[in-house]
């Protein structure tokens, strides 16, 4: 029978789905472990199973993926089906795996309702067990669970599971995310019980404070079971089931106040446990609320991911993901897009995270067929869907971190989806339901779109937004759906360098109460540890495997690096997060509780006063406690200060007092800078030490040497600096690519040739006062361009100063090149100076790289590094490692004399071992060559980075303008 893999109908023989608690409560047997394994090319050519001598099979640990276990590939596709689209059939080249073991029933066990409980079989599987079929399903991360009572065995029992790569169920898990076959969650055994499940309905009445108690609780065949629950938490004993309590004094479940009590529940003189939490969710005049107050989400979506077992996650690998969100400010997840491992909601019950739960369906290869027999649209799946859904919702209906059922993603609309919101209204009221890609809305409690831009953002806090082109002809459907709230279910597409704009998004969350909240486009990059035959560790891509179609690259678009490293990008989310915002203006400090549940009695305060980046004086700050919305100026009485050269800063953050669940004390949670005096300049004296002096074939200005004919600069003293040109290129960043034709900047750059700029100089103006280099640069077969004049002047024996002026010329604005205008990726000057430099210490914003629309985890202070730690190692080489605003800055080394750089204004700095054009080239980390120079790059601006990936085009105030431009910097030969 290949059922499983032709037919829209579901599963056959699972039994009726029930609670993750109610199972847990029960004694098991893992049969995770080591289990016997026959791989087959086709589903239809494989070998008999049940009874098969399994003596020269191989072994394959369960859980886990066969592809990522050495047979075969995983394949990764964005939006494409890898197979034909003809619903239910899937091509016979489907690699189908056998897996036997067997386990021993322990002693004593109650085999009448005992069940073989798997937490997930990719994509369908068919078992059985002591030789007789007992089943198959479909669904992918959803559990199937069969009764076994009658088919076991005392002693040793045989069982035995096929798992097809594709089936029928695959047309309906669509999702942007790698096709990962296996048995890759836990199989358990469970004994039989006379409670059969549990449904908790706990509700909490905010205008008293009572917590509502009902439990449901049903025995072998689904009928009520008479029951008694305990609640000792709250002195609560022998309470009846299925009646509803008013329990006083409860304190309720929130993400930002997890609280959590232990229910017992009591029947047929057996027991069974459960975490529960008091909380309502509840969407009012437009405003989602919980216990009555109303919430932001501050969301990413979460996709199963590792980077050596792909969504075959352990317990660690879960709570690694949960306490990097709490440590990272955020307070919500989007389970993109199937249910997680039933442990990963438990941890959001413990540690606090608002939960939208999705659905295992997505139908967005049926793009391809203009969504002709979309299986949503096509009754014959509906069994299919609402089966899905009923084993999401029963699994995980106890969790009170969920607090929003998501349908599906990406799957368009029809019949399915009216009969999967009413299945879920009718066994769940409780919950509103979420469903973005259906234009109308009529299947969700929210209006919800992806990657909107700022304005179009703006638009709908205002409730001002363009009506759906769906709901034009409707205007009931139209003002109902005007009225929902807004869930910004995808935004800011982390992949590589990026994204831009977070806080320009949060500015104008902050301005409505319709925005319930918002997801950030994803938590982890889905990428594989790989290593080339010489040995160089790289993260495969989509498009590292052999195999089309495929998605390429987009697999790589988390805040976490594929290893769980956090990339810049989350310490900018972060940022933006932070649950209190600190201002600093003068000797005013103001706190604003961002909270909205809590209140800020478990942060302290302290403050930095820093000048020129060398501490003056630190202390702690005594601030009221702060109820949610509330805010506080607190003056600070600083001690007198001197003054001195450079900027002086205070820098308040707020920590954690006391080891929380899920930070240690004194994790910083917020902080905010002021500057309180621009300091006296730093002292440069007047030129003594003489000034332009032509000497043959070079020209000295100062320490300067220069060629006298070309002005090319030879050395500042003893330090060798050369290479000095105008330079506007970077190495794309993946937002830089756009989507496909799409704000495509990077290939709009390379047609226009802005890749490959030539460079001339026109001449050299010497008089006693200074040099200036007069030149020109624009692209080939361009007739626009730069006209440059590098103006040199001396200030003492080590230092000059360089001025750079540069001038559009041309037709800039007027030669497009498709759709785009001609934008600029940067626009300063780099020169090379010397390996042997090792350190750049720097005043300005920092520690880590930032760029003018992602800058918000950077703080202005004195930071030192050495230069190989500068850059940031995104796994397609990029633009990265710039320095934002940064007043000062000085290369150091060994046995060299080094360099300082003093910026008239802040500027860009980025310093590596290699060129941009090096940086492009590469396609992999490792081959990035490593050059003996190290270039400095001294730019007036970068341009900024967006989420163009997928998403809006850069917003046109992080353009650079091309305009006349002029800074200036001094160059110090140092020690
Ligand atoms: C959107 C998908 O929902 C998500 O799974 C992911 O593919 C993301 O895009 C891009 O990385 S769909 C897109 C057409 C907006």
């Amino acid at each position: 029978m290949t059922d499983a893999i032709q037919t829209t109908v579901p599963s056959h023989g699972l039994r009726t789905p029930r609670s993750q608690g109610a199972r847990h409560s029960r004694r098991s047997v893992s049969l995770s472990g080591t289990w016997r394994f026959r791989l087959s090319p086709t589903a239809q050519g494989t070998g008999p199973l049940p009874g098969a001598d399994t003596a020269e099979w191989d072994e394959i640990e369960v859980p886990g993926h066969w592809v990522l276990q050495g047979y075969g590939d995983p394949l990764y596709t964005n939006t494409a089906y890898p197979f034909p689209i003809d619903p239910p059939r899937v091509p016979d080249e489907n690699p189908t795996g056998d897996y036997v073991r067997t386990f021993v029933l322990p002693h004593g066990w109650r085999r009448e309702g005992a069940t073989l409980l798997f937490q997930g079989a990719d994509s369908a599987a068919r078992v059985w067990l002591n030789g007789t079929e007992i089943g198959w399903w479909t669904g992918s991360r959803l559990p199937a669970e069969l009764d076994v009572g009658e088919l076991l065995r005392e002693g040793e029992n045989t069982l035995a599971v096929r798992v097809y790569r594709f089936s029928a169920g695959s047309y309906l898990e669509d999702q942007d995310m790698w096709w990962l076959p296996g048995l890759f969650r836990d199989v358990l055994l469970l004994e039989g019980r006379a409670i059969d499940d549990i449904h908790v309905h706990a509700d909490y009445d905010h205008t008293t404070g009572e917590g509502i108690l009902r439990v449901d609780v049903t025995g072998p065949g689904g009928g009520p079971l008479e029951a008694s629950i305990d609640l000792p938490g709250l002195g609560l004993r022998e309470l009846p089931a299925a009646v509803e309590h008013r329990i006083a004094d409860v304190a309720p479940w929130s993400a930002e106040s997890p609280t959590l009590y232990d229910l017992t529940v009591r029947a047929a003189g057996e027991e069974a446990e459960q975490r529960i939490g008091f909380r309502t969710v509840s969407i009012t005049d437009g405003v989602l609320q919980v216990n009555g107050t109303p919430i932001r989400m501050r969301g990413v979506n979460r996709h199963e991911q590792h980077w050596e077992r792909g969504r075959s996650l352990t317990y660690d690998d879960m709570l690694t993901d949960v306490l990097m969100m709490k440590r990272h400010n955020l307070n919500a997840v989007r389970t993109a897009h199937y249910p997680p491992h039933p442990d990963f909601l438990a941890l959001c019950d413990t540690y606090g995270l608002w939960v939208v739960e999705e659905g295992d369906i997505e139908t967005h290869g049926f793009i391809y067929d203009g969504w002709e027999r979309n299986p949503p649209a096509d009754e014959a799946w509906t069994p299919a869907l609402i089966e899905r859904t009923a084993r999401m919702v029963e699994r995980d209906k106890n969790h009170p971190s969920i607090i929003i059922w998501s349908l599906a993603n990406e799957s368009e609309g029809g019949v399915g989806f009216d009969a999967i919101e009413a299945w879920v209204r009718d066994r769940d009221p409780s919950r509103p339901i979420h469903y973005e890609r259906d234009r109308t809305y009529h299947n969700s409690d929210f209006y919800s779109v992806m990657y909107p831009s700022l304005q179009e953002v703006a638009a709908i806090g205002r409730r001002e937004e363009e009506t759906p082109e769906a709901l034009a002809e409707n205007p009931e459907g139209e003002s109902r759906r005007r009225a929902l709230p807004f869930l910004l279910c995808e935004f800011a597409h982390a992949q590589g360098n990026g994204p831009g704009s977070l806080a320009d998004y949060e500015e104008i969350f902050a301005s409505s109460d319709r925005f319930c909240g918002a997801f950030v486009w994803e938590w982890i990059d889905h990428g594989y540890r790989a290593t080339t035959e010489a040995g160089e560790t790289y993260v495969r891509h989509g498009g590292d495997i052999d195999y089309q179609p495929n998605g390429q690259r987009y697999c790589h678009d988390g805040l976490l690096f594929a290893d769980r490293t956090p990339s810049p990008g989350l310490a900018q989310y972060a940022k933006v997060n932070e649950p209190v915002r600190i201002v600093v203006s003068g000797r005013a400090v103001t706190v604003t509780s961002r909270y909205q549940v809590r209140d800020t009695a478990s942060l302290a305060y302290g403050w930095v006063l820093e000048r020129d980046g060398i501490e003056v004086a630190r202390g702690d700050l005594d601030v009221p406690v702060l109820a949610p919305g509330e805010s506080a100026e607190v003056p600070l009485a600083l001690p007198g200060e001197s003054g001195g050269v450079g900027e002086a800063w205070l820098t308040v953050s707020a920590a954690v007092r006391e080891d929380t669940a899920w930070a240690p004390a004194g994790h910083v949670v917020a902080w905010g800078q002021g500057l309180l005096d621009g300091g006296a300049p730093r002292h440069v004296s007047p030129a003594q030490a003489g000034g332009v002096d032509q000497r043959g074939e070079t020209v000295a200005v100062g320490p300067l040497v220069l060629d006298a004919r070309t002005g090319a600069v030879r050395a500042l003293g003893e330090l060798p600096l050369t290479d000095l040109q105008l330079d506007v290129w970077r190495a794309p960043t993946e937002n830089d690519h756009g989507q496909g034709a799409l704000n495509n900047t990077a290939k709009m750059w390379r047609a226009v040739g802005l890749d490959r700029m030539l460079h001339r100089v026109d001449g050299l103006d010497i008089d006693a006062g200074s040099v200036t280099v007069r030149g020109r640069t624009a692209p080939a077969t361009q007739p626009f361009g730069l006209v440059t004049a590098f103006t040199w002047s001396p200030v003492d024996e080590r230092s000059v100063r360089l001025t750079v002026d540069i001038t559009p010329d041309g037709p800039w604005h007027d030669t497009p090149y498709g759709h785009h205008r001609v934008v600029l990726p940067r626009l300063g000057v780099r020169l090379a100076l010397p390996a042997s430099l090792e350190s750049l210490t720097w005043f300005g914003l920092g520690p880590g790289e930032a760029y003018a629309d992602s800058r918000e985890a950077a703080r202005v202070g004195r930071w030192s590094l050495p230069i190989d730690s500068l850059g940031v190692s995104y796994p397609h080489p990029q633009e990265n490692g710039n320095r934002h605003r940064v007043r000062w800055a000085a290369l150091a080394g060994t046995g060299t004399p080094g360099l300082r750089v003093d910026a008239d204004g802040p500027i860009d700095v980025t310093v590596r071992r290699c060129t941009n054009h090096d940086l492009d080239r590469a396609s992999k980390p490792y081959e990035i060559p490593r050059r003996e120079a190290t270039y400095l790059h001294l730019d007036h601006a970068l341009r900024g980075l967006g989420s163009s990936s997928v998403g809006p085009a850069l917003p046109e105030q992080y353009e650079i303008p091309i305009e006349s431009t002029r800074y200036a910097v001094v160059l110090t030969v140092t020690d």
